[in-house]
């Protein structure tokens, strides 16, 4: 949340007709994005990108009705950076502290064709933690596709530094029992609903009959979301990333969580990129690592 006086300092970044700052949710700060062909829109607090939208298309991203909007509380839906840990630690907030920090916006450009970049970054967040250091760059790209690389930059000069990162997608669905995931199939995973159990995927497309918190394990390949209720086919291409995590709540869990609406298990399903668990990155002094993802759309 900024002051008057610190968003003035962030009218600067403002390009008329294309990108807007302003006091969204809960007070918190935003960027409001135009293209010819989409919108989108960015909290600073988790450089969090909660909406993206084709121009004639259902939004392509999830954003719970019931998602708190408060200084240091996590958004539900959109696009949560995971980042240095992704899942439970004792004693501190799941999925790192990332998604609730304060980004600094560092750059918006308009693009040739209409297109709009924007560079946030994560500044001293790290220096108040016991991490080492780090810097995390996050450069979103909005045009008839979402496009979103972070990169991590390990700042000690004599540590390795031990990290999980995951860009946390969900995704808007028309019905949950007519969706299928393709692009997995042969992969090993962890079953979180199994206790971890490790497993191989053995279907050319998974479907969501119960809760499934699946963490599929060195895979780098594209996955595709086929909703014949939205008649849509959505594909998630990544770079940077050995990890696919596929999550749909279910109805216990749905009702379980205080931000997220009892039947919203029906409207979405998550397809997350990242690297965890054993796919967790060590990066060398001084050394970086960039994760990617290109999120588009076409019709079925
Ligand atoms: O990525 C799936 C998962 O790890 C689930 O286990 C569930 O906890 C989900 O993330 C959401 O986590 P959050 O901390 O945002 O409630």
């Amino acid at each position: 949340m900024h002051t008057s006086g610190q968003l003035d300092q962030l009218n600067k970044f403002q390009i008329p007709g294309q990108v807007a700052i302003g006091t969204g949710k809960g007070g918190l700060s935003r960027l409001l994005i135009h293209t010819p062909a989409s919108e989108a829109e960015i909290y600073l607090q988790g450089a969090h990108v909660t909406r993206f939208q084709k121009q004639g298309e259902e939004a392509l991203l999830f954003l719970s009705e019931c998602s708190r909007f408060e200084p240091g509380q996590p958004i539900r839906g959109g696009i949560p950076i995971i980042l240095p840990w992704f899942g439970n630690r004792p004693g501190s907030p799941a999925h790192g502290f990332a998604r609730t920090s304060e980004w600094t916006l560092n750059e918006t450009t308009a693009l040739p064709g209409g297109g709009v970049r924007v560079v946030l970054t994560l500044p001293g967040a790290t220096a108040g933690t016991s991490w080492s250091p780090f810097e995390a760059r996050y450069t979103i790209t909005v045009t008839d596709t979402l496009a979103a690389e972070l990169t991590i930059t390990n700042l000690s000069a004599d540590t390795e530094l031990p990290l999980e990162n995951c860009l946390h997608t969900y995704f808007t669905i028309g019905d949950v029992d007519q969706v299928t995931v393709r692009g997995l199939k042969g992969i090993r995973f962890l079953d979180k609903v199994a206790n971890f159990a490790e497993k191989i995927e053995t279907g050319e497309e998974i479907r969501v009959t119960a809760e499934v918190d699946r963490v599929y394990l060195d895979t780098t390949d594209r996955v595709e979301i086929a909703d014949p209720a939205l008649q849509r086919r959505i594909r998630v291409a990544k770079s940077g990333s050995a990890s696919t995590v596929v999550w749909n709540p279910w109805i216990a869990k749905a009702k379980a969580m205080a931000d997220f609406g009892d039947e919203e298990y029906r409207g979405m399903i998550c397809v997350e990129s990242g690297n965890v668990a054993a796919n967790q990155l060590k990066i060398p002094p001084g050394g970086s690592a960039t994760l990617g993802v290109v999120l588009s759309s076409t019709r079925l």
